[in-house]
C-alpha cells in the first residue's frame, strides 16, 4: 500500500521561477475558485500570504501564469497557478491562451493538471468551465488530471464519504473520466495548516501527484493544438464559404429583382406610349372629320352661291 506522505519535504523558500525547469503541477480552474490558495498550500506556505497572491474581492486575481519551485518526497517539482476561466475582465480565450504559453515552457511535461472545483452544486456553469479546459488540453489530459473541491463544510472534510454521497449524476461521471482521483482542500478559514485533517487531506493531494505514472507531454498538448487549429480552419472555411454562398444569393436576388424592376418599368413605358399613340391617333381622327364637316360645309355654301347665280341669271335673262 502506499505511504501517506505526512510530512512535506518541501524546500523552506519556495522560489520563483521564470522558467520551468522540472515537472509541472498545474493548477487550473474557474476564477476565484480557490487555486492560489491551493497553490500557497502546496508549496508548504501560508494558504492566504504565500507567493501565489490570493484575494476575496470579487475580480480575478490572477492574471498570469506564475510558478513556483519546491521539492516533493526529493523530487523537484514546479507549481503553476494559473488565471481562472470565467473571468468578468477577460474572454475565456485569451485565458486559455495564457495557460497554453506556460504549457509550452514545460519542457519537462506536466506531472498532474490539478482541476479545482467549488464544493455546493455542480453548476452548468462548472460543467463548461471543465468543458472548456478538457477540450482545451484534448482527452488525454484527464490521464493526469486530479479534481480537488475547495470551499467545504467541516463535515465533508473531515469525512470525505459524507462529500461523495453528495455528488450528482455529472460530477460522478466526471471523477470516472479521471479515475476517481479526487480530494478536499481543507478550508484555510477553518482549519490550522497543523491540524490532522488538514495534512492528511494535502497528503493525499501529494500522494496522488506523485502517484501519477507518466506526464502530459507538450507533444501531447501540440497535436491537441494543432487539432484544434485544423477543426477551427475547417470551420472558418465552412463559414466563409457559406458566407460566400450567401453573399452570391443575395447578390443574385438583388439582380433579379432589379431586373424585374426593369422589366416592370418599360412594360409599364410600353403601355403608356401605346395609350399616347392611341390618344393621339383618335384625336387626329377628330381633327380629320372636323376638317372634312368644315370642308363639306364649305362645299354646300359654294354650291348655294351657284345655284343663286344661275338663279339671277336665268331671272335677269
Ligand atoms: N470558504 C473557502 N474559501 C476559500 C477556500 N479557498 C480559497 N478561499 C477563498 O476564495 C477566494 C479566492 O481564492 P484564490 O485562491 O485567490 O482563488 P483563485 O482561483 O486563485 O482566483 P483567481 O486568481 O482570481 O482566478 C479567497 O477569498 C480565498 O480566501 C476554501 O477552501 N474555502
Ligand atoms: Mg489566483
Amino acid at each position: 500500500m502506499q505511504e501517506f506522505i505526512l510530512e512535506s519535504q518541501i524546500t523552506p523558500e519556495a522560489t520563483l521561477c521564470s522558467d520551468i525547469c522540472s515537472p509541472a503541477i498545474l493548477i487550473v480552474g474557474k476564477t476565484g475558485a480557490g487555486k492560489s490558495t491551493l497553490g500557497n498550500i502546496l508549496i508548504g506556505q501560508p494558504a492566504y500570504e504565500g507567493p501565489f497572491k490570493t484575494s476575496n474581492s470579487f475580480d480575478s486575481v490572477s492574471q498570469e501564469c506564475e510558478t513556483f519551485g519546491m521539492f516533493m518526497a526529493d523530487r523537484h517539482l514546479n507549481v503553476v497557478d494559473t488565471p481562472g476561466i470565467f473571468d468578468t475582465e477577460r474572454p475565456d480565450e485569451v485565458t486559455l491562451a495564457k495557460i497554453g504559453e506556460v504549457v509550452q515552457l514545460c519542457s519537462y511535461g506536466i506531472q498532474a493538471i490539478i482541476f479545482v472545483l467549488e464544493a455546493g452544486r455542480f453548476t452548468a456553469e462548472q460543467e463548461e468551465v471543465v468543458r472548456k479546459i478538457t477540450e482545451y488540453f484534448g482527452p488525454e489530459s484527464l490521464g493526469h488530471t486530479i479534481v480537488v473541491f475547495t470551499k467545504c463544510n467541516i463535515e465533508q472534510t473531515v469525512d470525505p464519504s459524507v462529500m461523495s454521497g453528495a455528488f450528482n449524476e455529472q460530477l460522478r461521471s466526471l471523477l470516472s473520466t479521471v479515475d476517481g482521483r479526487w480530494a478536499i482542500v481543507p478550508n484555510p478559514d477553518v482549519f490550522d495548516e497543523r491540524d490532522d485533517v488538514f495534512i492528511q487531506q494535502i497528503s493525499h493531494i501529494r500522494q496522488m501527484i506523485l502517484q501519477m505514472m507518466s506526464v502530459y507531454t507538450i507533444a501531447l498538448f501540440e497535436r491537441v493544438r494543432q487539432t484544434r487549429e485544423t477543426q477551427s480552419r475547417i470551420i472558418e472555411e465552412d463559414r466563409t464559404w457559406a458566407a460566400q454562398q450567401e453573399e452570391d444569393r443575395l447578390r443574385n436576388l438583388a439582380q433579379n429583382e432589379a431586373l424585374e424592376a426593369l422589366e416592370r418599368r418599360r412594360a409599364e413605358q410600353r403601355r403608356q406610349a401605346q395609350q399616347e399613340l392611341e390618344a393621339a391617333a383618335a384625336s387626329g381622327q377628330n381633327r380629320l372629320n372636323e376638317q372634312v364637316r368644315n370642308l363639306e360645309a364649305q362645299a354646300a355654301r359654294q354650291r348655294q352661291d351657284v345655284e343663286e347665280m344661275q338663279r339671277r341669271i336665268n331671272n335677269a335673262g
